[in-house]
């Protein structure tokens, strides 16, 4: 009976980020839960016990701790193929009724300059303070970029209400 408890919560896990895109079954998901920060950036983050959408841990994001844990890699690392977007996605728990000056960013850096940034805006989501809320967008890429294009994905704060994230999601789609 437990090896059937393993294979559905594996097959859950390969869905990604969520919806029934077949995309989803291959290698373009990285998802972080906050439960173990392996392969991402995680300079002084800060991690709450207290409060967590997935496992036993969220990222806290707060006047101190502007950045969440950051996903970066190499476009010739993820894909050989062109790609027609980028879906983003993390999980948000706002303290206040301040849902605004909280963003997702998508950054794309070559090695001579930026090449593409795109910000998610939460407030367009969050409803009420003290309940998990998903935050998504599928954002289109309409042209090609090199192998070297560095592929960024972070939450941002620029105001000072503490807010948690938890289950960061980039899923790359193929043409
Ligand atoms: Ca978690």
């Amino acid at each position: 009976m437990r090896n059937i408890f393993f294979f559905i919560a594996a097959f859950i896990f390969l869905l990604g980020c969520g919806g029934d895109n077949k995309q989803k079954l291959n290698k373009l998901t990285y998802i972080n839960d906050c439960e173990s920060l392996d392969g991402w950036d995680n300079n002084n983050r800060l991690l709450s016990t207290e409060n967590f959408h997935s496992g036993r841990y969220s990222n806290i994001l707060n006047t101190n701790n502007n950045y969440s844990i950051t996903f970066s890699k190499k476009y010739g690392d993820i894909s050989k193929k062109k790609l027609k977007g980028v879906k983003v996605s993390c999980w948000a728990y706002f303290l206040t009724n301040n849902f605004k000056g909280k963003v997702l960013v998508l950054n794309l850096d070559s090695a001579e300059k930026k090449v593409f940034y795109n910000q998610t805006f939460m407030d367009k989501f969050v409803k009420s303070p003290r309940t998990w809320t998903k935050i998504e967008e599928e954002i289109p890429l309409s042209r090609k970029f090199g192998p070297n294009t560095i592929f960024g994905f972070y939450a941002w704060s620029t105001s000072d209400d503490t807010i948690l994230v938890d289950d960061l999601c980039i899923e790359f789609i193929e043409d």
